[in-house]
């Protein structure tokens, strides 16, 4: 019993030092089950409803797969809209990842360049939202009251320890 107490006490204070630590780097595949690729496999605006909802944030990795002909080329606004075909950054196979810089913050984008994929809609833009925003006096007080939590958690599940071995 004194063991699972103690073993409960770890499991919330690790919770808590998560939760106050910088934010997990998540892993996407870009459009989900059916990958990077063009009509018909996808329908126009496919990579937009694949995008939505979901927080990107800096440090987060995108990872392209995809069977037969296709690339990625990461692209500004304007050659996102236009499709323009600049040099990919995809080195052949069929599988490309791209993790966000720390930093990043905004909106980024991606094409295929080969034929009319992109005009079709193999197209991605997604807006990132950096884990640690700009020096503002906010961030820095949020992170501080996380970190001030902490002993407060220790002292309380120490207590609930000796609670229970009493
Ligand atoms: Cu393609």
């Amino acid at each position: 019993m004194g063991r699972g107490a103690v073993s409960a006490g770890f499991l919330a204070i690790a919770m808590l030092a998560c939760l106050g630590g910088a934010a997990t780097a998540t892993e996407y595949v870009v459009g989900g089950s059916r990958g990077w690729t063009a009509p018909p496999n996808i329908t126009a605006g496919y990579y937009d409803e694949w995008a939505a909802g979901k927080a990107f944030t800096g440090g987060d990795t995108l990872r392209f797969i995809w069977n037969g002909r296709h690339n990625v080329a990461v692209v500004n606004r304007e050659e996102y809209d236009s499709c323009t075909k600049v040099s990919s950054v995809s080195q052949g196979g069929e599988t490309f990842n791209y993790t966000l810089p720390a930093d990043a913050n905004g909106l980024y984008y991606f094409i295929c360049t080969v034929d009319s994929h992109c005009e079709n809609g193999q197209k991605l833009a997604i807006t990132v939202v950096s884990p640690t925003p700009a020096e503002s006096p906010n961030s820095s007080g949020s992170s501080s009251s996380a970190v001030g939590a902490l002993p407060v958690l220790v002292l309380l599940s120490s207590s609930i320890i000796s609670m229970l071995m009493n």
